[in-house]
């Protein structure tokens, strides 16, 4: 794992309001190609460790709830600097004050329901990949 791997969620509202189709299309054109890929509902421990970054602000108990209030998506992508091109892609937290043609934009709600997770560093990355995907479901070479 080096700086070719980025961690994706979409999160419930997305796959709620049936856009999981949508975003993986984009996330391909794109160019980041799917590593590992499958569908699961987080449990709320599952969430809380997730997410423990964000312990103790005012937004944590209400995104933990959302995060496991239904089904979501998770990948791993590869691409060149994959974090930051990913956060590109992905536009702004507020899907309000997300750049036009984002993913955040064209698919988010609010800025808690804002359709995709993307991780925020190379270290984090690392650590998401590993936390849905251990090595036993991983492809030969892609450990
Ligand atoms: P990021 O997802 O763009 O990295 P973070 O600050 O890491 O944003 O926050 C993690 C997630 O917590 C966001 O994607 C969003 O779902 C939620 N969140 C962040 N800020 C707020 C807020 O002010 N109100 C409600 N939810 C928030
Ligand atoms: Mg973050």
């Amino acid at each position: 794992m080096n700086g070719r791997y980025t961690l994706t969620i979409i999160k419930p509202g997305a796959v709620r309001r049936n856009f999981t189709g949508a975003i993986l299309g984009k996330i391909s054109e794109a160019g980041f190609r799917f590593v590992a890929l499958k569908m699961l509902q987080m449990t709320e421990a599952q969430a809380r460790s997730f997410y423990a970054v964000h312990e103790g602000k005012p937004f944590y108990e209400g995104l933990v709830q959302y995060m496991i209030s239904g089904p979501v998506v998770v990948a791993i992508l590869e691409k060149e600097d994959a974090v930051e091109a990913y956060r590109n892609f992905i536009g702004s937290t507020d899907p309000s004050k997300a750049a036009a043609g984002t993913i955040r934009q064209l698919y988010g709600s609010d800025v808690r329901d804002n359709a995709v997770h993307g991780s925020d560093s190379d270290e984090h990355a690392q650590f998401e990949c590993n936390f849905f995907f251990p090595l036993y479901e991983r492809f030969p070479g892609e450990k």
